[in-house]
């Protein structure tokens, strides 16, 4: 949580003073951006930035899931390997799925005492076969059901990238480095930004049953994220659940969904409009929440 401790700090050396530039009508520090649930959407992501006129004074939060779904997953693993300082990649629980896939690739390798080129290609395609049949067979054989590579990323990057071992370690050792959250504030409120669901103490009653640890909260947390969820006095912004999906009380035809709580003086907004389902459904949108303003952009 080093990150965390940083991005804190830093929030308070540069909360957005009055003056405005008369080129762009923003404050000169900058203000802070909110999107959610890329989902490998890269072009997306930087149509985005260009739309908000994002510059080197502003800072953007991500909230989790940069792949599955979408076809850019490589050129997102790669620019989340070099962004600059003013952006804060928090952690999503397709993140987490990742290093689980990493985990049981090398276990595989050690069960099955395979000598991996870390460099090659070639290897990491043979040592993602033996897995994906091991899993396979270990479904067949006990009718369980564990998931491998679920979206086909993995076997994405290895017959379209030629992406080895050494790669996925690297990609592995920056979404461990991902806080689950971040928590700064405003004038009026603290403002808390998640991937799923923030919660200031678990076990909650009810809840324990339903979810592992907080972390589980942090990253899969649904409707229970609005019910249950939240602070005093706060903002609590996350993604997870696209505005899209009629199954959930945060539906809204693809348009953020917000929700108060009058009694804790809380504010929610669900932001992931669904955008890595852009060429299939009309209404799916990337959506961008300025925190300061509280001003909403879609593409
Ligand atoms: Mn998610």
């Amino acid at each position: 949580m080093t990150n965390l401790k940083h991005w804190t700090s830093w929030f308070k050396k540069k909360t957005p003073g009055k003056k405005l530039s008369p080129k762009t009508g923003k404050t000169e520090a900058g203000y802070t951006y909110i999107m959610s649930d890329l989902h490998g959407c890269f072009d997306e992501l930087n149509a985005m930035l260009a739309k908000i006129g994002f510059s080197d004074q502003d800072k953007l939060i991500l909230a989790g899931d940069y792949i599955d779904r979408g076809s850019q997953n490589y050129e997102m693993l790669c620019w989340m390997e070099q962004v600059p300082q003013n952006i804060l990649l928090l952690r999503g629980n397709h993140e987490e799925e990742f290093l689980c896939y990493l985990e049981l690739l090398l276990a595989v390798q050690e069960k099955r005492q395979l000598v991996i080129d870390e460099s090659s290609s070639k290897d990491l395609e043979h040592l993602y076969q033996e897995t994906k049949n091991l899993i396979e067979q270990h479904n067949r054989q006990t009718e369980q059901i564990r998931v491998f590579d679920h979206y086909g990323t993995l076997e994405e990057l290895i017959t379209e990238q030629c992406i080895s071992m050494a790669d996925l370690r690297r990609w592995a050792v920056r979404m461990e480095a991902m806080p689950y959250f971040c928590r700064f504030s405003l004038p009026e409120r603290e403002c808390v930004v998640v991937h799923a669901g923030y919660l200031e103490q678990f076990p909650t009653a009810g809840l324990t049953g339903k979810y592992t640890c907080v972390e589980d909260f942090y990253l899969r947390a649904r409707e229970d994220a609005y019910l249950t969820g939240g602070i005093e006095n706060g903002m609590i912004v996350a993604g997870h659940t696209p505005t899209l999906s009629k199954d959930y009380m945060m539906y809204n035809g693809g348009l953020v969904y917000q929700h108060y709580d009058p009694q804790k003086n809380c504010l929610y907004y669900d932001i992931d409009c669904g955008c890595s389902y852009r060429t299939v459904r009309a209404n799916a949108r990337l959506a961008c929440l300025c925190a300061e303003t509280g001003a909403i952009y879609y593409l």
